[in-house]
């Protein structure tokens, strides 16, 4: 686990967290300037992209939330205002944290952020979701009503579905709308998803490059799809409008989880016949770099 030494261990030496729900505390004052500057560095850089790139909500809890281009947020502060708008908290992590860890957070409306900063050498790749990814990436759309909602029943519908023996067939739903997911807005095709909009390379990819597939979302076929975690989707599912994502918080996911665990898995490239393709990518992205690799 990457975690900022000076901020002290938040796991000991056996790896177990100090506290049962893996919280630290963010040490906001201990940031470096170095620290502070990587994130003026993402955030400026994003700032000028996302403008025509992201959906409206995205851009309108960006302005509520009056994040600061030169520091990283105080968690304090951003807990106050989100608590005011949709009751949700930012809380520190030093990481990933188990997934029941995170939906039990999740499900209370406690966001779990990353307290690290990426370091300058990595400005456009790292595994761990970072304070970048998680708050500038997820904070903004938790403003939303409709969001904050949605992904307070994500971490209810993990529990149950940890339960179920299902999680991998939810979590595919979470990558595809959480962190990677497309609207479609009046302007035209806009992202939401944390994933894309906390990178400076995707945020272009996912709209403008031709390789990738663009979909119309449907649950259950993106319950069957699995996904990248190390490069570029292959292909990004697209929502009508986000109060879609309500009708999904609604669902009971257990006659779902029946018939989806009955049929095929999907690979990531995949198009169906039943598709409502938007565009149908080239792959060329995806395939060079297959290529590149077996040399
Ligand atoms: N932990 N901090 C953190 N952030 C995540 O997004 C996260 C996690 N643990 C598990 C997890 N995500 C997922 O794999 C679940 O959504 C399935
Ligand atoms: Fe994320």
């Amino acid at each position: 686990m990457k975690l900022n030494e000076k901020h002290g261990a938040a796991a000991g030496a056996a790896g177990r967290p100090e506290r049962a729900d893996w919280t630290i505390d963010q040490g906001w004052e201990q940031y470096s300037a170095e620290e502070h500057g990587v994130w003026k560095t993402l955030f400026e850089r994003q700032c000028k992209l996302l403008p025509g790139r992201a959906c409206d909500e995205f851009v309108r809890g960006m302005s509520e939330l009056t994040m600061d281009a030169h520091q990283i947020p105080d968690f304090r502060r951003l807990s106050d205002l989100l608590m005011k708008r949709t009751g949700w908290q930012v809380v520190a992590v030093p990481g990933l944290v188990p997934d029941e860890v995170f939906f039990e957070h999740l499900a209370n409306r406690r966001f779990p952020a990353g307290q690290f900063i990426r370091k300058p050498e990595q400005l456009d790749y790292l595994e761990e979701p970072d304070v970048f990814h998680d708050v500038f990436g997820h904070v903004p759309m938790l403003v939303n009503p409709v969001i904050a909602d949605y992904i307070q029943a994500y971490g209810v519908g993990g529990l149950r579905a940890q339960q179920l023996g299902v999680l991998p067939q939810l979590a595919r739903v979470y990558w595809y709308t959480v962190e990677f997911g497309l609207v479609q807005q009046r302007e035209g095709l806009r992202l939401y998803g944390a994933g894309i909009a906390s990178s400076f390379t995707e945020s272009v990819f996912c709209l403008d490059d031709p390789s990738p597939n663009r979909i119309g979302f449907e649950l259950e076929r993106v319950m069957r799809t699995r996904y990248r975690i190390d490069d570029f989707q292959e292909s990004y599912f697209v929502l009508d409008n986000l109060e879609q994502l309500l009708e999904l918080a609604d669902i009971d996911f257990a006659p779902l989880y029946e018939r989806v665990s009955r049929q095929s898995e999907l690979v990531p490239g995949d198009v169906l016949p039943g598709d409502r393709v938007i565009t149908r990518g080239t792959g060329t992205y995806h395939r060079a770099k297959q290529q590149s690799q077996e040399r």
